[in-house]
C-alpha cells in the first residue's frame, strides 16, 4: 500500500489540482470511521466483559477468532452499508463485500485477538477508508482503554485532540523497535533468527501483539520504529496512515511499498539503515 497525498494531489513529482470526487472529503470519511469504530469498540468491550465465546482457529491452532471478532465485523459492515451505501468493505473475518464505489473500507474488528482472549488491554478496532488503494482517513481505537488515534491524508495524526509527532531518532543503535510474529511455527522460527541478529544492533525490542496499536505507539514516539512480516491490509491500513501522518516513513524493503512480505515504519534518518539490515537478514523471506 502506498501513502500518497491525494488530498493535495501530490504523488511523487506528479501534481493533480483537485481532490478526486468520491462523494466525501477525508474529514467526512473520518467522522464516519470514528462513529462506527466507537460503536464497534463498545461491542468488543462489552462482549469481553461477558467472557470470551465462540473461539475457533484459522491458519494454525494458535490463530484464534472469537464470536466477538465476527460480531464486531458484522456490525461495522452493516453500519457502513447504511452510512455509505455502494462503498465496499474488506474485513479480516468475512473478506470483501460487493460494490463498485470509489471508497473501500478496510477493517480489523479486533486487532490483537490473542490479547483479547487473555484479557490483556491491547486490542483495537482498526478502520481505514481507502481511495484507489490509498488510505485517506483512519481510526484505531483501543477497545479496552478507549484510547483513540486518527489521521487524514495530509491532515496530520492525532491521539484524541493531541497532534502527534513521531520519533526523530537518528541512531539505529539507540532505537527502541517494536515487532510481531506470525502464527505459523516455521515462520516464527525464521522471525526469531532475524531477531537474534537484529537485537544487538538496536536499543531494544518490544512485542505488544497488535500491529495497529504498534503503529499508533510509533506515531506518538512510544517506540522509535516498528516492523513486521506477514501483515494483512486490515492490520496496517489505518495504523500505517497514522504513522505516516506523524512523520514516519512507512514502506517495505528495497524500495517496495508496505505489504505482506514486510512493513517498516521508522523515522526518516533510520528507515534506510533498518530496512538494509532487515534485507541483509532476509526478514522478508522465509516461510
Ligand atoms: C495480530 C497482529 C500482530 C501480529 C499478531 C497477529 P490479529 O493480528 O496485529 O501484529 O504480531 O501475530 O497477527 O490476528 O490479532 O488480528
Amino acid at each position: 500500500m502506498d501513502f500518497v497525498r491525494i488530498v493535495t494531489g501530490e504523488k511523487g513529482d506528479q501534481m493533480t489540482d483537485t481532490t478526486p470526487d468520491f462523494g466525501a472529503q477525508p474529514a467526512e470519511l473520518l467522522a464516519i470511521a470514528v462513529t462506527v469504530a466507537r460503536e464497534a469498540a463498545d461491542t468488543a468491550r462489552s462482549m469481553r466483559a461477558e467472557g470470551v465465546s465462540g473461539v475457533t482457529t484459522k491458519s494454525t491452532d494458535t490463530d484464534v477468532v472469537t464470536a466477538a471478532d465476527r460480531a464486531v465485523e458484522r456490525q461495522v459492515v452493516a453500519a457502513l452499508g447504511a452510512l455509505r451505501p455502494g462503498d465496499t468493505v474488506l474485513g479480516e473475518e468475512y473478506g470483501g463485500t460487493d460494490g463498485d464505489g470509489a471508497v473501500r473500507w478496510v477493517v480489523d474488528p479486533i486487532d490483537g485477538t490473542v490479547n483479547y482472549l487473555y484479557g490483556l488491554p491491547q486490542y483495537a478496532v482498526s478502520l481505514a477508508a481507502e481511495v484507489d488503494g490509498v488510505a485517506v482517513a483512519a481510526v484505531v481505537r483501543n477497545a479496552a482503554t478507549g484510547d483513540e488515534w486518527t489521521a487524514t491524508l495530509g491532515g496530520g495524526a492525532f491521539r484524541g485532540k493531541k497532534r502527534l509527532s513521531a520519533s526523530v531518532q537518528t541512531e539505529l543503535g539507540q532505537a527502541l523497535v517494536a515487532t510481531g510474529f506470525g502464527y505459523d511455527a516455521k515462520r516464527r522460527a525464521h522471525q526469531a533468527e532475524v531477531l537474534t541478529r537484529l537485537i544487538t544492533r538496536v536499543r531494544d525490542i518490544r512485542r505488544f501483539g497488535a500491529a495497529s496499536l504498534d503503529l499508533c505507539l510509533a506515531a506518538e514516539g512510544g517506540v522509535d520504529a516498528y516492523f513486521e512480516k506477514g501483515l494483512n491490509p486490515w492490520d496496517h491500513a489505518a495504523g500505517g496512515l497514522i504513522a505516516a501522518e506523524a512523520g514516519l516513513l512507512v514502506g517495505g524493503l528495497n524500495g517496495r511499498p508496505a505489504g505482506p512480505d514486510m512493513l517498516v515504519a521508522a523515522p526518516p534518518a533510520i528507515f534506510g539503515p533498518l530496512a538494509e539490515l532487515l534485507a541483509e537478514f532476509d526478514a522478508a523471506g522465509g516461510p
